[in-house]
Formats: C-alpha cells, sequence, structure tokens
C-alpha cells in the first residue's frame, strides 16, 4: 500500500464550502486499489497552513503529497509545475493577513519543481474524459505558500516524498449566479483519485509538450 496525504483547503473569500476540501474528502472516501489515503484540511492562512501540513505530513508519513486548492475561475483540474518564493496578497486570507512581496523562505531558491509526474497526471485525467492541464503558476496567495512550503521540506527534510499541488475548479453551487467555469465535486474526486494513482505508480514523467505560450 502507497501511503497518500491528500490536502484541501477551508473556505476563503467569502464563498460557504471550498471544493478541494470537498473533493479530497470525496476521495478518501473511496480510496483506489493500493492507496492508502490521509486528509487533512489546512487552514486558508500565511505560515498557519503551512506548519498544519507539517503537523498532517508528520502524522500520515506519506510517500506522496499531493495539496489541492480552489482557483475560482479556472475551468479544468490543474497541477502545477511551480512554486515560487513570494507571499503577495491580492485579497486578506482568513486571518485577515495581506503579505505584500515577502519571501516564504529567506535564501530559499526562487522556485521549486513539482516532483509528482505532472504530465502523466494530466494525461491520466483526461483519459478518464475531464478536462485537465498543466499549469505554469499557483498564483501567490496561501496555496502557492503551501506548495512551496512542501518543496521545500521536501528538498531539505524529506527527500523520500513526492509532492505537489492541483488547483480546482468552482462547484457549480458556487456559481449559480454568475457565469463562471465550475466541475462538480464528484468529478474533482475522480480527477484526484486518478492522479493519486499516477504519482504512486508512475517515477518518470512521460514527455510530451504541455507547455504555454502566454
Ligand atoms: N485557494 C487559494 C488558497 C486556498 C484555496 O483553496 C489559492 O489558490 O491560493
Amino acid at each position: 500500500m502507497t501511503r497518500v496525504l491528500l490536502t484541501g483547503f477551508e473556505p476563503f473569500d467569502g464563498e460557504s464550502a471550498n471544493p478541494s476540501w470537498q473533493a479530497v474528502r470525496a476521495a478518501a472516501a473511496e480510496p483506489p486499489a493500493g492507496l492508502e489515503i490521509f486528509t487533512a484540511e489546512l487552514p486558508c492562512v500565511y505560515g498557519v497552513a503551512r506548519e498544519a501540513l507539517r503537523d498532517a505530513i508528520e502524522e500520515a508519513r506519506p510517500e506522496i503529497v499531493v495539496c489541492v486548492g480552489q482557483a475560482g475561475g479556472r475551468p479544468d483540474i490543474t497541477v502545477e509545475r511551480l512554486a515560487v518564493n513570494v507571499d503577495d496578497a491580492r485579497i486578506p486570507d482568513v486571518s485577515g493577513a495581506q503579505p505584500v512581496d515577502e519571501v516564504i523562505v529567506p535564501g530559499g531558491p526562487a522556485a521549486y519543481f513539482s516532483t509528482l509526474p505532472i504530465k502523466a497526471c494530466v494525461a491520466a485525467v483526461r483519459a478518464v474524459g475531464l478536462p485537465a492541464s498543466v499549469s505554469n503558476t499557483a498564483g501567490t496567495f496561501v496555496c502557492n505558500h503551501v506548495f512551496y512550503a512542501l518543496a521545500h521540506l521536501i528538498a531539505t527534510e524529506l527527500p523520500d516524498i513526492r509532492g505537489g499541488f492541483v488547483h480546482v475548479p468552482f462547484a457549480p453551487e458556487q456559481v449559480l449566479r454568475r457565469v463562471q467555469p465550475s466541475l462538480p465535486v464528484v468529478s474533482v474526486a475522480q480527477a484526484l483519485r486518478e492522479i493519486a494513482v499516477t504519482a504512486a505508480t508512475v517515477r518518470t514523467d512521460i514527455r510530451v509538450a504541455e507547455g504555454a505560450t502566454h
């Protein structure tokens, strides 16, 4: 059994639910064969979220970590390539903090790559009929903060873990009164199961073009 930690986030920005945590819970309720799934709901608060992730990793002792967050406005499941060493908050986090241009880890590299097979993960999600793509930015809010902290932990302390970040669209319930793309939570959960299985089984990523021109 491969030990996999999936994390989602609490709601933020006035929403009453966060589809990342809803989908993580649904994915864990029906774990794929061969995987033992652990879950944690992270606060949408700079600093505290990163400590909560560290605690969850200490408790679950996973081989794979997939952190998941809501990216309202994105139309598909996006597997993130890069975490950057900066907090620059367009909106306050749930505690009211709004850091601007602060480094996450002083002296740390400008960016880390995901250590998940991101292109194989995208292919696996598409293979079950759901839209997915590689993303080259996880933003500079709490999701990127957690992703960078995870990547730094792996690079400096926990080299046996492979980990990365996945952003998911709004759930349909969140966009009843606005024109925004959405995906049902059950579909997002299915995508996360595919990503977890792929992360656990694929060591060398596939080499296909998934880049962006802008
Ligand atoms: N999405 C935010 C933080 C929490 C979440 O679910 C982000 O993309 O940074």
